[in-house]
């Protein structure tokens, strides 16, 4: 089954969005399979954001991610890294479409609450620097084969 890392960044927790955010996820069917509140150690962020080192919003990115607590989710679900994507929305708050996270909650360019993988590749990366394999749980929900059926080509 696919996995996907979500953290919701301080912005979410500031703002007391992140029952809500979750609530976005789960509601359309992915699985939580990991979780925890955490502050993010600066060298971490830099590891997760190295391909972005040398643009100039690189120095904000990694002072905002690691700026106050977030909560790290892995969902886990058929095409949930694309999924995933779409339920947040556009990078920047005021391009992302109402009915999307970002475009519900968010109007700002840095401040847009949500990081989703955006590769497996990514994903496999991300979910390996955040999680530890005993704290993820696989398991497939009651209802699931309503989620998503095994014939869904
Ligand atoms: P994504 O989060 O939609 O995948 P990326 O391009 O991977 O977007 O950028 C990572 C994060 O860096 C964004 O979520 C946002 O917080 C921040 N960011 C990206 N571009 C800008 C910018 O032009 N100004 C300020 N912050 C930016
Ligand atoms: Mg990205």
């Amino acid at each position: 089954m696919e996995r996907t890392l979500i953290i919701f960044k301080p912005d979410t927790l500031q703002r007391r969005l992140a029952g809500r955010i979750l609530q976005r996820f789960e509601d359309k069917g992915l699985t939580v399979s990991g979780l925890k509140l955490m502050q993010i150690p600066r060298e971490l962020a830099e590891e997760h954001y190295a391909p972005h080192k040398g643009k100039p919003f690189y120095p904000g990115l990694i002072d905002y991610i690691t700026s106050g607590p977030v909560v790290v989710v892995a969902l886990q679900g058929h095409r949930c890294i694309e999924i995933a994507r779409t339920l947040m929305g556009k990078t920047f708050g005021y391009e992302a479409v109402p009915g999307t996270i970002r475009g519900d909650f968010g109007a700002s360019r840095s401040f847009n609450l949500v990081h989703g993988s955006d590769s497996p590749e990514s994903a496999a990366t991300e979910i390996a620097l955040y999680f530890t394999d005993g704290e993820l749980v696989d398991y497939s929900p009651a209802g699931s084969e309503w989620v998503f059926p095994s014939d869904d080509t």
